[in-house]
This record gives C-alpha cells, structure tokens and sequence, in this order.
C-alpha cells in the first residue's frame, strides 16, 4: 500500500525504532532525543488506563451525535460528515478535552515519572490538552510544535498517545527523524507564532509548513517514520521536531482518536496560552 498524507505519497517512509531498552538510563534517552529527535515507547502505558479514556471519549461522541450506532461503539464508526469540535472553544470542544479519565491519562504517574527521570527535577503539565478525532480523508499537516506553543522554554515535550490501536491505514502521526537539526528551518519557519505572525503564515494552513511531507525531505533531509500504533504506546517529541499524519483511510469508517499532551521543567518558563486553571488559547 502506498501512504500518504493530504494525498501526497511518502517517497520515503520507515519504522520507528522504540526505546524501551533504555528505560533505565535516562543519559541514554536523552542522547538519542538529541540525535534523532523523537522517544518511541511502546507498550508503555496501561491499556485498561488508555482503554477507559477512550471509552469515555467514545460514549459522549456518541451522544452527541458522530458515532455511528449501527456498529460496536470500540470500532469508533463515523456517522456523517459533522465536523468535530475539539479543539475549539465551543461548550462541547470544552467538555470533551476535559472528560475526567482524558486528564487523567494526560498526567499518568508513569508518564510524569518519566518525564521527572528525563528532565531530571519536577515537570510542569500543560493544563490544555489536545484531542484529535481524524475521520476518512482528515490529516494534518507538517509542522514544528514551536509555532504553536513557542512562548516558553524550547525544552518543551510533546506526548502524542493512540486512544486505541491507530494501525498505519487509520492515519497515525509520522516524525521526520533529525529534523531537529534542520537549523535553518528551525530559525526561519521555527521562530514563526501561530498568533503572532499571520501574515507571514500561509491562512490556509493554519500555521503548517506545508502539505506535502516529501518537501522537507528534499530540502533538508531526514527520513519519514511511523507505526502501526498499539493501545499503550507513546511517541514523545520536541518542538523542532517536523511532524504530520498519514490519511486516515480506514476501510471500515473508523475515526482516528488521539490525545497530544506537553510537558517541561516546572523551573523553566511556559506558554502562557497553554498553562492555568482557564486557558486561553489561541489568539488569548
Ligand atoms: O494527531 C495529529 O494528527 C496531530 C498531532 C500533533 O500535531 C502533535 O502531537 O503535535
């Protein structure tokens, strides 16, 4: 099968390698971060602790409308062509990124702890939590996370957990591995704010860099890599770290569920959009 995202096939695209052996040795972890950009764990999570946020998604999508009842709630079947309000600022957007069993699973003891190893002293949670329903022909295109949450430390992580089994054709997130070392996209497309500067951004891209993950690739280098995702496993990248989905292109409908969390040193300094008891958000 060829993969694509918004349309365009990867030219290029390899496995993730996990990073599981080096659990144990955060110095380790923190090498290969460096070098390639990205900390694939897989199994790492409970799935009973995956499982019940999902469930939980699951029910109130259902409710309100965009899971089809025909088929087994798990099997997340799309009903219709609604748009889903996640990440907005709308009353259901709001609930849905904060259902209880989401936020827990956002501040995992096991993820805080690693985090904590990681880092090496207490870690600040992103308050705000990023939730992603793509359905059949949704993708997102690629990006460095400092464009949208770059007003704190660079030292910032981003946590992207499947809310199930997210295999290759259900459009998972796919890293551009050492992009992280693309220092002049990183000073130039890098140092762009999502807020700030919407002039020198492309409006119909909503601060992506671009569509087509082969464009990068030719310019820069680097090499595509995904998975095919397990209830359990997370991918942990930094914030110049290049990154995209594959479109979803289940053949049974299924909508693709997915939470990205952030996380740093308490010590350093945070967004401000992302942080506190009401957040603001974009454009806040
Ligand atoms: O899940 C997706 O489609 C996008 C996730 C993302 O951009 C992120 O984790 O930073």
């Amino acid at each position: 099968m060829k993969w694509c995202s918004h349309g365009y096939v990867f030219q290029q695209l390899d496995a993730l390698e996990p990073a599981n052996g080096w659990l144990n040795q955060p110095d380790v972890l923190r090498k290969q971060m460096a070098e390639d950009g990205y900390l694939y764990l897989t199994d790492f999570l409970d799935p009973e602790d995956v499982l019940k946020a999902r469930t939980e998604l699951l029910h109130k999508l259902f409710e309100h409308g965009f899971i089809d009842p025909a088929f087994p709630l798990q099997d997340a079947v799309s009903l219709g062509r609604k748009r889903l309000p996640l990440n907005g600022k709308s009353p259901l957007s709001e609930t849905l990124r904060t259902l209880p069993a989401l936020l827990a699973l956002s501040q995992h003891p096991k993820l805080m702890g690693f985090f904590e190893a990681f880092l090496g002293a207490p870690i600040l949670n992103y308050d705000y939590l990023w939730l992603r329903a793509a359905r059949i022909g949704e993708a997102t295109g690629c990006h460095y996370d400092h464009v949208y949450m770059g007003r704190g430390t660079d030292q910032l992580y981003t946590s992207w957990i499947p809310l199930g089994d997210v295999p290759r054709v259900e459009g998972p997130l796919a890293i551009l591995a050492g992009s992280n070392h693309f220092n002049f996209l990183i000073q130039t497309y890098g140092q762009l704010d999502v807020d700030r500067d919407k002039d020198k951004l492309d409006p119909t891209l909503h601060g992506w860099l671009t569509l087509n993950p082969n464009e990068p690739c030719h310019q820069y280098g680097g090499r595509w890599l995904t998975s095919d995702f397990h209830l359990g496993d997370v991918l942990i990248f930094t914030m110049y770290t290049l990154h995209c989905s594959l479109d979803n292109r289940s053949p049974e409908n299924r909508v693709r569920l997915s939470i990205d969390i952030r996380k740093q040193l308490a010590s350093e300094g945070a967004d401000p959009r992302w942080v506190g008891e009401n957040v603001v958000g974009h454009d806040g």
